[in-house]
């Protein structure tokens, strides 16, 4: 059984990124994404799958635009007419409100579009397909309110609550476990943080929502493969492949986060007991960072332009950072770094002043270490002389506004960065 994975689309993000075709009127990031999804339904097809999987986050959020619901139905339309089924799960980014009301992928189900599965609940759904059954266990992105109360998780530490969470989630897969047909191969496909999986985007594109679940509750022998999503970086979890715990990553470059990642979706190969996979890298759009420090340089605008014209940005979204003293303003002519910018896709400049009378940055809390909302608030306040008579107040209303919060609290162990 030939099988596709793959995972946060988030069609209809990034726009920033962009321009306006106008050919079209369309976002050119828009049409970047659309071609690259484009691209693996295009595999899918010419390679006649069993089936296909998608991992969840198909939009920025629950509601998008009609256009963008469009461009996205308009590609899986083509599995629908090659009778590929397909199964559509929820990710964090297509739940309304953090689990409340419907999803923004639903429609597919109340449509009943042939062979479509929407997994919005945990839940097993058998799938047959030309070259036999599969079992497909959906576990679509969890917050609290799916398996415990409010009063349940009263007066809970963050790592109380994910414990909590973690020992019902084990209960109710352990009884779709075993329920599980022994003769047919299996697949979990779970939208979740893992714990220890290398983050990037999608730590910003929620920030503090989610909780982390322990590999050892994916790597069971009955499932012949783990299919993920929420990761953007494409990794697989478990190096021994019993089974492979597979994040596709993003198909595109959502920002400049994912500027050094490869991008791509997976083709499996199933049968009970035996997987092989291959991770199928697309050709996006490159970002292109150029960060030049011309402080120390006599002559800051030919530095400038050299550290730019290092690069073939032909049609790549740039970001230029330099950074000068500020008696060296003057001698920069941004018209003439607007021509060596000019054939990139999209480009931002950023100028930063060097200066001695800067504010020292409190080390602890740079983007590199991992912290947590609550512990970078304490390092930033001991910095504060004065909002020292403050400090308790602030540091007990921000506990509770981590608390009262609808999602699930547990930030990802890289930290948070925004
Ligand atoms: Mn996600």
């Amino acid at each position: 059984m030939k099988i596709l994975h793959l995972s946060d689309i988030h069609i209809g993000s990034g726009f920033c990124h962009g321009r306006i075709n106008p050919a079209t009127g369309l976002n050119t990031r828009l049409e970047d994404f659309v071609n690259t999804l484009s691209l693996c339904i295009d595999r899918a097809l010419a390679d006649h799958v069993d089936l296909v999987l998608f991992g969840g986050d198909a939009f920025p959020n629950a509601t998008p635009a009609p256009y963008v619901q469009e461009a996205f139905a308009n590609q899986f339309r083509r599995l629908v007419d090659a009778d590929i089924p397909t199964v559509l799960l929820v990710g964090n980014h297509d739940q309304h409100s953090q689990g409340w009301g419907g999803a923004s992928l639903n429609i597919y189900r109340t449509l009943g579009v042939p062979g479509f599965v929407v997994g919005d609940t945990l839940t097993t759904h058998r799938i047959s397909t030309q070259n036999g059954d599969v079992q497909i266990i959906t576990l679509p992105w969890l917050t609290r309110s799916t398996l415990m109360t409010r009063q349940e998780t009263q007066g809970s530490s963050l790592a109380e609550v994910n414990q909590l969470l973690t020992e019902r989630l084990q209960v109710v897969i352990e009884g779709e476990i075993r329920r599980l047909d022994p003769d047919i191969p299996t697949v979990l496909l779970a939208h979740l943080m893992a714990d220890n999986a290398t983050l990037g985007a999608e730590r910003l594109l929620a920030v503090g929502k989610g909780f982390t679940l322990p590999l050892s509750l994916l790597t069971r022998p009955c499932f012949d493969y783990v299919a993920l999503g929420h990761v953007h970086k494409h990794q697989n979890l478990n190096k021994s492949n019993d089974p492979p715990v597979i994040y596709p990553g993003s198909i595109e470059r959502v920002d400049f986060s994912e500027e050094k990642e490869d991008k791509g979706y997976v083709m499996i190969e199933l049968e009970k007991g035996k997987v092989n996979w291959e991770f199928c890298p697309l050709a996006v759009r490159v970002f292109r960072t150029i960060e030049v420090d011309l402080s120390k340089q006599d002559d800051p605008q030919t530095a400038l332009l050299k550290g730019i014209s290092k690069y073939d940005i032909q049609d790549n979204v740039v970001r230029l950072i330099y950074k000068l003293r500020s008696e060296q303003l003057d001698l920069i002519d941004n018209s003439s770094l607007h021509q060596a910018l000019s054939t990139a896709h999209t480009y931002t400049i950023q100028a930063e002043l060097v200066s001695q009378l800067a504010k020292p940055r409190i080390p602890e809390l740079t983007a590199s270490s991992s912290i947590d909302p609550m512990a970078a608030l304490k390092t930033y306040l001991n910095n504060r002389e004065d909002l020292k008579d403050i400090a308790p107040s602030m540091l007990e209303a921000a506990q509770t506004l981590l608390r009262d919060d609808e999602g699930i609290l547990l930030v990802p162990q890289g930290g948070i960065k925004s």
